[in-house]
């Protein structure tokens, strides 16, 4: 850790003003060069610690930047994590209305939810597959707080990873139903193809961000509980959205999901 509690403190409130007010502010990295990764996740877990303490629920957690798509759009090589709130989530279908967000993005994702514990470090594959209850097709609304959506890996961490909201399809399919790596998603907007791609785009296996997940947690103490519900992180590039956009995703054997910026 390079910062003390206060200025810790103090950027948390700033970063997540910015969400609150819709504003973007200027990578904190920027004044702060030296911050380190602890720092970044320390801001971050108050972000998350200020909106708990006005009765936020956390809803589940994100992984982030764990395909090439990503890494290549924005610039930076390591998966990084978050996490979602109760007020971020919406129904298939859902309006959406744009004036929530600052410049939003969307991206096309395959969520998991969690029926067994998982505990790094040495998770993998295998401990992840056994604790997947069921899989659901996933749009995640991304909005960073900085400026032109430009940032590096620490002032996106210390915003909690840009994650801003997420729409789940309507149906789900056994883990056992599904081979992960070569599910396809098509990614449309308003009726036109934007993003295609599989679920071997995230980390060769959408379980293995998950499994990263409990290793990157373990770091900290921490574990998935079970029950938890995971976005694995996008598979495609993320596709600027509009008041105006329809978006739809289909994803291969488990349906689509569609929503509507307004
Ligand atoms: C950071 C969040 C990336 C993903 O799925 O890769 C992310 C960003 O690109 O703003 O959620
Ligand atoms: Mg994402």
């Amino acid at each position: 850790m390079t910062l003390s509690k206060e200025v810790i403190a103090q950027l948390a409130e700033h970063v997540e003003n910015a969400e609150l007010n819709k504003k973007a502010i200027t990578k904190i990295t920027d004044d702060y060069p030296d911050m380190d990764w602890e720092d970044a996740y320390a801001i971050q877990y108050a972000i998350r610690k200020r909106k708990q303490d006005r009765g936020t629920l956390i809803a589940g957690l994100k992984m982030g930047l764990t395909s090439h798509a990503k890494m290549k759009q924005m610039g930076v090589e390591t998966p990084v994590f978050g996490f979602l709130t109760d007020y971020g989530s919406y129904a298939d279908g859902a309006e959406i209305d744009t004036s929530n967000f600052i410049h939003p993005r969307i991206e096309g994702e395959v969520a998991v939810m969690t029926n067994k514990t998982l505990k790094g470090p040495g998770c993998h594959i295998g401990s992840v597959l056994a604790a997947i209850d069921f899989v659901m097709p996933a749009i995640e609304i991304i909005d960073s707080r900085y400026e032109n959506f430009r940032f590096d890996l620490k002032s996106v961490i210390a915003d909690n990873t840009s994650a801003a909201g997420y729409v789940t399809g309507s149906n789900m399919k056994r883990i056992e139903e599904l081979d992960l790596p070569t599910l396809g998603v098509v990614l449309e907007k308003n009726g036109e193809i934007v993003e295609l791609g599989a679920g071997a785009a995230v980390l060769g296996h959408p379980a293995a961000s998950v499994a990263m997940l409990a290793n990157m947690l373990a770091e900290r103490g921490e574990e998935i509980s079970a029950g938890t519900f995971i976005m694995t992180g996008g598979i495609t590039a993320a596709v600027a959205v509009e008041k105006g956009d329809n978006i739809n995703m289909r994803c291969q054997d488990i349906g689509s999901v569609s929503m509507r910026f307004v």
